[in-house]
C-alpha cells in the first residue's frame, strides 16, 4: 500500500551528505557487489542498476552512520484509529466505482485470470484498487535508490538487503528493464505493490510479451495479483466470508483462525447471516472462523480460509475485510455493513501496548505488545472480562486500559 512519506524534521547529520555518499559507494563496491556476484548477478547489471544512484536521506526509518537507533516515539504516541475509519464512505465508494468501471473494460482478462488461478475478478480488482488506485497513484522512486538506501541505512537492513538482491535478480533474469523499476518509498514495486522477493515468486507475464510488467501492463498486474493469491492457497468457488449476527450467548472470545468450526456448528450456536439468507449449502461441512474486528462494537463475520489468504497480502484484518467488502460491492452491488462501527478508538498505541503487556503478565496471549488490538488481544480481553464477571466486549476502551494492569 502506498503511504505518505513521513517528512519529519531532519536532525543535523553527524556526517555530511558527501561523506555518507562516499561510504555508500564504498559499501556498494566492497560489501554488496561480492554478494550479488555470488548470487549470479553480472557486473553489467549491477553497474546499470546503480548508475547515478545515491542514498535518499529523506526516506523514513534511517539510522545515519555513527547514530544509535532511536525509539520510534512517534509511532508509540500515535493514535490507533477506530476500525470504522478504515471503512469511510469516500474510500469505499471510490474503490468500488473504480472497480466497476474496470470490470467491464477488462472483463476478458479478469475471466482469464479467474479460470487460470481461481480468484474471482472482483477480488483481483479490489486489491488493485487498494494498492495503487488502479494504477493511478504515482510510484515515483527508483527502486535501487530506495532499496539501496534502506539496505545501507535502515533499521531493518537485513530485510532490505534481501529485497535489493532480489531486485537485481529481476533485472538479471530479464523480467523487466532497469528504467522501469519504480517503487514506493517503502520499496514496493508497481501497481500490485510487490516487494522484489514477492515479485520473483508471483509476478507473471499475462499478456505474453515476454516481460513481467506490473508497472505498465494491466494484464500482467491482474494476472500477478491472481497468481499471488492462488499461491497462498485461495480456494476457488468460495466466498471470503459473510456478515452475521452473533447472539449474546456466543462469546466474542471464540474469534480467530485457530478456533474454526464447521459452518453448520456456527449455525447451531445461533449465528445467522445478517441478510436473512442461509449460508451456501456447499459451506455447511466446511470450516468457518469468527471475525469481530471491533469486538462487540461493530459488525461480525464468519469468514472462510480465503479471508486469511487476503491477509497474506497485508497482515491486517481490516485490510482483508476491506478487499472482501469492496469485492462484494463490485460483484453484487452489495450495500455497506448492516451493523455500525461503534465509536471506539481514541487510545494511543502505547496504551494498547501496556494493556497487552499486562494481559500477557496475567497469562493471556495478546500476540505481543505491538499496540494494535489484533484478534489475539481482542479475544484475550473477552476472556479477561468473562473471568471478572463482565459481559465481554473483546475490544479495548479507556476504562479497560485502566482496569487491566
Ligand atoms: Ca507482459
Amino acid at each position: 500500500m502506498l503511504l505518505m512519506l513521513n517528512t519529519g524534521t531532519m536532525t543535523a547529520l553527524a556526517q555530511s551528505k558527501p561523506e555518507i555518499e562516499a561510504q555508500f559507494q564504498n559499501w556498494l563496491a566492497s560489501d554488496l557487489w561480492p554478494e550479488a556476484k555470488a548470487k549470479g548477478i553480472s557486473k553489467a547489471v549491477f553497474d546499470q542498476a546503480f548508475a547515478g544512484v545515491s542514498p535518499n536521506l529523506d526516506l523514513p526509518d534511517l539510522i545515519m552512520p555513527g547514530e544509535k537507533p532511536k525509539t520510534p516515539k512517534k509511532q508509540v504516541q500515535s493514535e490507533f484509529g477506530s476500525p470504522g475509519k478504515y471503512f469511510n464512505d469516500k474510500t469505499i465508494n471510490s474503490t468500488t466505482s473504480g472497480g466497476l468501471a474496470r470490470a467491464g473494460q477488462y472483463a476478458r482478462t479478469l475471466k482469464a485470470v479467474e479460470s487460470k488461478y481461481g480468484v474471482p475478478g472482483e477480488i483481483v480488482l479490489a486489491v488493485w484498487g487498494r494498492e495503487s488506485g488502479y494504477g493511478t497513484v504515482k510510484i515515483p522512486y527508483n527502486a535501487f535508490t530506495v532499496l539501496g538506501t534502506k539496505a545501507f541505512l535502515a533499521s531493518r537492513k537485513d530485510m532490505f538487503r534481501k529485497e535489493l538482491i532480489a531486485a537485481l535478480e529481476i533485472i538479471q533474469k530479464g523480467y523487466i528493464g532497469v528504467g522501469t523499476m519504480k517503487s514506493s518509498w517503502a520499496g514496493a514495486l508497481g501497481q500490485p505493490q510487490f516487494m522484489p522477493t514477492s515479485y520473483l515468486q508471483h509476478a507473471v507475464d499475462f499478456d505474453g510479451d515476454g516481460k513481467r510488467d506490473i508497472w505498465n501492463s494491466v494484464p500482467d498486474t491482474l494476472g500477478s495479483i491472481g497468481h499471488y493469491l492462488q499461491q497462498y492457497g485461495w480456494q476457488a468457488g468460495r466466498d471470503w466470508g459473510y456478515e452475521v449476527t452473533v447472539p449474546e450467548t456466543v462469546s466474542c472470545s471464540l474469534e480467530g483462525p485457530d478456533q474454526g468450526k464447521l459452518f453448520s456448528a456456527w449455525e447451531k450456536l445461533g449465528i445467522s447471516r445478517i441478510n436473512g439468507k442461509a449460508f451456501p449449502s456447499s459451506e455447511m461441512k466446511r470450516e468457518g472462523f469468527l471475525l469481530m474486528p471491533a469486538g462487540r462494537h461493530g459488525p461480525a463475520f464468519i469468514v472462510t480460509k480465503n479471508f486469511y489468504v487476503l491477509k497474506e497480502y497485508n497482515m491486517s484484518d481490516l485490510y482483508a475485510l476491506f478487499i472482501g467488502h469492496v469485492g462484494d460491492r463490485i460483484a453484487h452491488g452489495a450495500k455497506g455493513f448492516s451493523a455500525n462501527w461503534g465509536d471506539v478508538g481514541g487510545l494511543y498505541r502505547s496504551d494498547i501496548a501496556s494493556m497487552q503487556k499486562a494481559l500477557e503478565k496475567q497469562g493471556y496471549d495478546a500476540g505481543g505488545a505491538d499496540g494494535f488490538p489484533g484478534f489475539k488481544t481482542r479475544r484475550s480481553i473477552g476472556a479477561w472480562q468473562a473471568k471478572k464477571g463482565i459481559a465481554p466486549t473483546c475490544f479495548p476502551d479507556k476504562a479497560l486500559v485502566q482496569a487491566i494492569r
